[in-house]
């Protein structure tokens, strides 16, 4: 199992959340940007805030990290790759058994009722607007809000629930580029670690379960990644 954070996009220009002057949250406060209450009191200042990074993230193209782990995926075929990230650049390299924790922040959805929503449900050319969120079609009083989970948000259940199951059922543990404070998604290692899986750490820095991996590679992942693949693929 494969659990990656944003420290994996970092090499493809999308700002880490911590770690550094440039990281997100040193820069703007989750609590008026990414909670439901933030959404319900400033609708238009949080749209406009995710307009802003969609477009960023549209530019951006996977690294050596992202397509590292698709050849991964070719070579270990029962991997499962659990990432936090909400930029799809996973998807992009083309790995295919991929849960996405925390959504996908290209995607909307209704934020009264969950339901998605279509970028075409509301213009022919499927763009989203900038400025106010459009209205959701599902519900009278709905608007349409990026799908991803806000602090404080519960996770989707079936998608946690596999990502519990892999993490139980794994021999080796990989976890990259996460900062592992972010709770459900840290614990997934320590109940990996629980039933005796090998913990396999990649970060510059040092994290909370820095202490409980098996192996540690203070590295860019973009770096680390290539050379474990081509090892795998031509082990002599
Ligand atoms: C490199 C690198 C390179 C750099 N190569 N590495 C228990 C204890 C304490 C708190 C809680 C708890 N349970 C719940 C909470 C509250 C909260 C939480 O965990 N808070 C902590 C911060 C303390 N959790 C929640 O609120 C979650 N919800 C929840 O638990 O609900 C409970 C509930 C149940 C039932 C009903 C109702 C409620 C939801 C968490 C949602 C997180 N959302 C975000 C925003 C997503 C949308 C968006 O993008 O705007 O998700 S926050 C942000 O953090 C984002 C990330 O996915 C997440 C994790 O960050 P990540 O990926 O680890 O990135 P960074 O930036 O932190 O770290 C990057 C790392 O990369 C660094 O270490 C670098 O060194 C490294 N790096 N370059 C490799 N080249």
């Amino acid at each position: 199992m494969v659990m990656t954070g944003a420290g994996v996009s970092a090499e493809s220009g999308i700002a880490t959340f911590r770690g550094d002057d440039d990281s997100i949250w040193s820069r703007f406060s989750p609590h008026e940007l990414a909670t439901e209450s933030a959404f319900v009191q400033h609708p238009e200042r949080v749209w406009s805030w995710y307009q802003w990074r969609r477009r960023q993230i549209a530019q951006a193209t996977p690294n050596a990290a992202h397509l590292a782990l698709a050849r991964l995926e070719q070579c270990v075929p029962s991997m499962t790759l659990v990432t936090q990230n909400v930029d799809g650049l996973h998807q992009a390299a083309g790995t295919q058994n991929l849960i996405e924790l925390h959504g996908n922040i290209m995607r909307s959805k209704c934020h009264m009722t969950h339901k998605p929503i279509d970028p075409s449900d509301w213009c022919p050319d499927g763009q989203y607007p900038e400025g106010k969120p459009p209205a959701s079609p599902h519900h009278p009083k709905g608007l349409a809000r990026p799908d991803v989970v806000w602090f404080g948000e519960a996770l989707d259940s079936i998608t946690l629930d596999r990502a519990v199951a892999s993490s139980l059922d794994c021999e080796v543990f990989f976890s990259i580029g996460t900062s592992a404070v972010v709770e459900p998604a840290a614990s997934l290692a320590t109940m990996a670690r629980q039933q005796g899986a090998c913990i396999v750490e990649i970060n510059p820095q040092h994290t909370p379960l820095s202490m409980l991996a098996d192996y540690l590679f203070h590295n860019p992942a973009g770096q680390i990644l290539p050379l474990l693949v081509e090892h795998l693929e031509h082990p002599h």
